[in-house]
C-alpha cells in the first residue's frame, strides 16, 4: 500500500474510476496557444529535469494532505511547446476527457505547480491520479486533474467539471475548518490562499 492510501486520503473520481491504466504507454498531447504542438512519451517526462515540491493538496470538501511530489514543471513542458504570449490559461484534460478544469497560466508558472508522478517518492496509483497529474497546491483541489491526458493552451476561460456544477471558477482557497490527512484526518484550520501549514 502506498503512503497517500495508508493515511486513508480520499479518492475523488467524480466521473467514475478509470481501472488500470498504462504508465509505460501513457502520452500527454499539449496543444492549443503554442507554436509546436507536442505529444510527450512517459519516457519524454521522465527524461525532463525533474522537480520535488513539498506542498499540499487541498479539498473543497476540507481535507489537505501534505507530502513531496515529484514531477516536472508547466514552465519546461510551455517552453518546448513554445507556448504563444496570447495564451492565459490552461486547460487540464483527465483521462475519458470527461473531466477538465482551467487554471490561469500565472498560476502554473508559480513554483509548487507541477506535473505529478510521485508522492512522497512513491509513484502515483490509479487511484490517484497515476501516471501523471496536475498538482496545484495554490487553488482548491478540483484544479488538480487526475490522470492527466492532454493540456489545451487557452486565450479565454472557460468553465470545467465542477466550475460548471457550481464551485467557484478562480478556485481560490478559503480559510476554515479542514481536516489534516496526515495527522489521522483531526479537524484543523486552513488559513485563505495556499496552504502551507494549518493555523
Ligand atoms: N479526473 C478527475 N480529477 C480530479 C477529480 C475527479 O473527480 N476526477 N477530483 C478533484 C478533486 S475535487 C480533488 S480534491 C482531488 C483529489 O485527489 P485524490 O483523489 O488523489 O485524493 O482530485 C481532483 N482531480
Ligand atoms: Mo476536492
Amino acid at each position: 500500500m502506498t503512503k497517500l492510501a495508508k493515511m486513508n486520503t480520499p479518492i475523488f473520481w467524480a466521473e467514475g474510476h478509470p481501472g488500470a491504466l498504462d504508465r509505460e504507454n501513457w502520452t500527454l498531447k499539449v496543444h492549443g496557444s503554442c507554436k509546436e504542438p507536442q505529444v510527450f512519451s512517459w519516457q519524454d517526462l521522465q527524461e525532463m529535469p525533474q522537480v520535488r515540491v513539498e506542498a499540499r493538496l487541498t479539498s473543497v470538501t476540507r481535507w489537505s494532505v501534505f507530502g513531496a511530489w515529484t514531477g516536472v514543471s508547466f514552465d519546461e513542458i510551455l517552453r518546448r511547446v513554445q507556448v504563444s504570449d496570447s495564451c492565459k490559461y490552461l486547460r487540464f484534460w483527465s483521462v475519458g476527457r470527461i473531466y477538465d478544469t482551467s487554471i490561469p497560466r500565472s498560476i502554473a508558472e508559480k513554483g509548487h505547480s507541477l506535473i505529478a508522478w510521485a508522492f512522497d517518492d512513491e509513484l502515483l496509483s490509479e487511484d490517484y491520479g497515476g501516471p501523471i497529474r496536475a498538482l496545484i497546491p495554490y487553488l482548491w483541489g478540483y484544479k488538480s486533474a487526475k490522470s492527466m491526458i492532454e493540456i489545451e493552451l487557452m486565450d479565454y476561460y472557460v468553465p470545467g467539471f465542477w466550475e460548471m456544477r457550481g464551485y467557484t471558477d478562480s478556485g481560490k482557497i478559503e480559510a476554515g475548518a479542514c481536516r489534516d490527512i496526515n495527522d489521522g484526518g483531526k479537524i484543523k484550520r486552513i488559513p485563505d490562499g495556499e496552504v502551507k501549514d494549518f493555523v
